[in-house]
């Protein structure tokens, strides 16, 4: 009895951690319901935020700040992308859409680690604009390079 107590005192202590297994089924259904909350937060995260280790581009100004989840478009990458043509923006649910990303990113966040050159044409070239880790830009038509709906490849220098 007595080293059962102290098991469940051990257990309780544990609930703090994340995703602690359990064998009752209450145990379970608790860890799913962690699972579940990760999962919603993940989504949220996706839908804008910009999760670390990411460059994340929005079809509209402001990162697409009063924007319905329909129309809420944006994109993250994680490496060099040479050419933005046939790569489809994601809506606010975070699931590919038909509509295309290329010429029509207006706002970035880089939360990525790297300077990040986001350049006018395919290929890294035409005009670029160099975004240092942690640079949020809420309007690239505010630029003198590159510019609104304009952007067509991205490299990252880490
Ligand atoms: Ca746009
Ligand atoms: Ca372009």
């Amino acid at each position: 009895m007595r080293a059962k107590a102290r098991l469940l005192g051990t257990a309780l202590g544990a609930l703090l951690l994340p995703l602690s297994v359990g064998t009752t089924a209450h145990a379970a259904q608790s860890a799913q319901s962690v699972q579940s909350a990760q999962d919603e937060r993940t989504v949220r995260i996706m839908a804008g935020s910009c999760s670390s280790g990411n460059f994340c581009m929005f079809d509209l100004v402001n990162y697409n700040a009063g924007s319905t989840t329909s129309t809420n478009l944006w994109r993250d990458i994680v490496h060099d992308d040479d050419n933005f043509a046939g790569n489809h923006w994601r809506d606010g649910n975070g699931n590919l859409t038909s509509h295309l990303m290329d010429n029509r990113t207006s706002s970035i966040k880089n939360e990525s680690g790297c300077r990040v050159y986001l350049w006018s044409n395919p290929g890294y070239s035409g005009e670029n604009i160099a975004y240092s880790d942690g640079a949020w830009d809420p309007d690239l038509g505010a630029r003198p390079f590159v510019g609104d709906n304009a952007a067509s490849s991205a490299d990252f220098s880490c």
